[in-house]
């Protein structure tokens, strides 16, 4: 697993934030639905204490890194994207 994952569900107005910002810098996401795999929030339970989403996965070389808090993973992707840009 080499790219960026979001844990997330169809309905949560704060998951949309993050795939509307993660469109609009150009950072590709690959979308995990906690709703239709219960397995995906039962980790997500045993990992971080909660199955609250959005959670980023974020591909470490130790395994995934989870990120939680919608402002603190669009903060995250706005890094991403600026560290992909051409320079000047
Ligand atoms: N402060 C969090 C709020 C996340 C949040 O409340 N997510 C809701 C869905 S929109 C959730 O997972 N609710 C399920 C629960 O609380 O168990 C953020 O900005 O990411």
């Amino acid at each position: 697993m080499s790219h960026l994952r979001l844990y997330q569900t169809e309905w949560c107005p704060y998951c949309r934030m993050v795939t509307r910002a993660a469109e609009r810098l150009g950072v590709h996401l690959e979308l995990l639905n906690v709703d239709r795999d219960p397995t995906l929030r039962q980790m997500l339970v045993a990992r971080r204490g909660r199955g609250t989403v959005p959670v980023l996965g974020i591909p470490r070389s130790e395994g995934e890194e989870l990120l939680g808090e919608s402002a603190d993973i669009i903060a995250y992707l706005e890094k991403v994207a600026s560290s992909a840009a051409p320079g000047p």
